[in-house]
Parts: C-alpha cells; structure tokens; sequence
C-alpha cells in the first residue's frame, strides 16, 4: 500500500495516487469533505486566510462507487493562489525555510510560493489519510483520534475528548479556549509564530501488527509523522520521558484482567500490542514571519528578508488531521502486511484486554 503526491501550492492543481487499496471499500467525493475541511486554512483568525474549495476528484480507482483495487488518483485545483506574494523574495532565503536546502538540491528556485515545500502538500495526505480510516474502520472497527496537546506553553488543564472538535484548535479542556484566544491574537500581532504539540491515539487494534526487525511499526510510524512539513520530533508511548523512568516503572504489567498501563504506546518490539497506539508529534514555530530576518540572497549577497501574505502564526493548529491522516496510512499498510504474511489466523493464547477495568 503507498502514496504518493504531486502538485505546487501555486501549482494548477495537487493531487495523489493510493495503490495497494483493496477492491470493494465503498469510497465516493463525499468522504473526503469532513476530514479536508478540519485541516483547511481560513477557517478561523488564527490560521492562513487562504480561502480554497479542496474539493476532491476522483480520477480513477473507483467504480460504482467502490474502489476497485486499481491507483486511485485524486485530484484538488488550486483557486487561491497568490504567488506575486512571492515575487519580491523569490531569490532570497527565507530562513527556518526549505529554500536555500531545495535550492542547494535541484539549483531551481519555483516561483510558485512554497512549491513542494508548502503545507498545502498536506491536503493530499488528508485525503489519502481518508481512505485508510475507513478501510481500518470498517474492516478493524479500528479509529484514529488526534488533539493539540500543547500551544507554546499552554498545556491543557483537562481532558474531554468531546470537545476537541467544538474549537479551532482541537483542544481538549474547553475552559482554556479563550485563553489560547487571546495568546494567539497577540502572538499573530507581534508578528512572530510559535511551535506546538499534536497527540494521536489509534484505538481497536488487533495485536501483531507490525514487522519485527526492519519495517516495525514504531519505526513506520516516526517516519511518516516526521514526513509532515515543520515536525522536529515523533514519541511513541512515553517517548523522551522513559529516560528517566526505572524499568519497573516503564513496564507494563501484565495478568488475564489486562495490561496495568500503556507506557509503550501499544506497541512492542515493532510490534502492536493490542493496547492504544500513542504518538506525540512536535511541531516547530512557522519561519514565515513579518519580523525581519537576516540572510543572503541565491547570488550570495546579504539581504534583510520580510515574509509577507498569508501564513499560519502556528502550523500545529491545523496539523491535528493530518497527523491521524499519517498513522492511519501507516496502519492500513501494516494491518495489509500483516494478512499477507500471517492470515487471519489469530493465535489459541487468548488475548489480553488492552486496560485492565
Ligand atoms: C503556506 C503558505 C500559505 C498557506 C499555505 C501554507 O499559502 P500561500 O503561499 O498561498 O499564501 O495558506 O497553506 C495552504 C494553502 C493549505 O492549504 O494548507 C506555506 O508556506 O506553507
């Protein structure tokens, strides 16, 4: 099962082609809006004013209105790009930005915006990501559940799971929004942006998904969140904290009533356990600013650069969806790699409930 995308933030259109999807997922324009529109820009003050439709095309892969196992092309057009946003920093470099690494790479600077390096890319693995929940959900019972789980500073006071949806900003503690109001109001005023943190809980797996050695699930799963534009770090389970945790303590016991607790994250040795899969993903401050910066132009002169036009004062707000897009890519590719080797077959050892009551 891959994904891949194409298409320039400026481009005419983006786009992406799922292969390896199974025939017979009923899949139609409609089930990509819900999820497109929890990433959009422009839906509230604190995000990009960009204003696009995204609106999904399928192309090809499905017939009838089920897919049938053939690429499945999907297609976005852009109708808000501005790229004389551009014109005047089109040979300089931004800094915190991919233009001076694309540059050194291919020696072409696109005019087009952000070009490949835009968060506009993410749409598509919205998208994609679409095709995977219900896959995982209708054939696992499987689901997949992100929050913003720190602005800045901020961290919630605490969790109501059905309230993240009630906000711009996928928080779980309801009484903080209009502080988180009022830090990004004045963040956005300041000209300057800031970083965030997004937790994703996949719920409902089965256990032994996974490779063992080469391909774990972990491993998978740290790569394709840290694929995302502006991620400077991935935990699964605990994460950084089980350096200082004792092993007593970072273990998770184990009797027929279930596990004691959920250090690893749902997953061991590459493998899930059967437990809830938590990653963490970092999000770094956005480096498109107001605020004047120091740096060179593609000559090698020295310029002062002043970033313009619409951008998001911090990435991580819309990022919430496009986190549970990539560990739902992630889990539909291993669940698919797992029937292939191992069958259906589950072993005679019963199960463990994943929580003990
Ligand atoms: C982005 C810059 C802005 C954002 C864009 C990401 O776009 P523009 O260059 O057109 O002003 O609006 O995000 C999206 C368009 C999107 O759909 O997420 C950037 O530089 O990453």
């Amino acid at each position: 099962f891959t994904v891949t995308t194409f298409g320039e933030s400026h481009g005419p259109a983006i786009g992406c082609v799922v292969d390896g999807c199974p025939p017979g997922l009923p899949l139609e324009a409609g089930d990509f809006s819900a999820d497109l529109a929890r990433r959009a820009t422009g839906k509230s003050r604190h995000t990009s004013a960009r204003h696009e439709a995204d609106e999904v095309e399928i192309l090809s892969g499905v017939y009838e209105g089920v897919t049938t196992g053939t690429p499945i092309a999907l297609l976005v057009r852009n109708t808000d790009a501005r790229s004389k946003d551009y014109a005047r920093i089109t040979a300089q470099f931004r800094p915190g930005h991919a233009d001076y690494t694309y540059w050194h790479k291919y020696g072409i600077r696109d005019p087009r915006g952000g070009g490949r390096s835009s968060a506009r890319e993410t749409t598509m693995r919205v998208a994609a990501g679409c095709i995977a929940r219900k896959w995982l959900e209708v054939r696992h019972g499987v689901r997949v559940r992100g929050h913003l789980s720190q602005l800045g500073p901020i961290t919630p006071a605490g969790f109501d799971p059905s309230v993240v949806e009630e906000n711009p900003f996928f928080w779980p503690h309801a009484a903080q929004v209009p502080e988180l109001e009022s830090f990004m109001d004045s963040l956005r005023k300041s000209g300057d942006s800031v970083g965030a943190r997004v937790d994703v809980v996949a719920e409902g797996l089965p256990p032994g998904w996974g490779e063992p050695v080469y391909g774990k699930l972990d491993g998978e799963l740290a790569a394709a969140l840290m694929s995302i534009n502006a991620v400077k770090g991935v935990e699964i389970g605990d994460g950084f904290a089980s350096v200082a945790q004792k092993g007593s303590e970072h273990r998770d016991d184990m009797s027929a009533e279930g596990f004691a607790s959920n250090h690893a994250g749902g997953v061991l040795g590459g493998i899930s356990t059967g437990q809830a899969l938590r990653c963490s993903v970092a999000f770094k401050p956005t480096s498109s600013l107001r605020l004047p910066v120091e740096s060179l132009d593609v000559h090698g002169a020295p310029v002062e650069v002043v970033t313009t036009g619409r951008h998001d004062p911090c990435v991580g707000i819309r990022a919430t969806p496009i986190c549970e897009a990539m560990v739902a890519l992630v889990l539909m590719d291993q669940a698919l790699r797992h029937r292939a080797q191992c069958g259906d077959v589950a072993p005679a050892t019963p199960r463990i409930p994943a929580q003990r009551p």
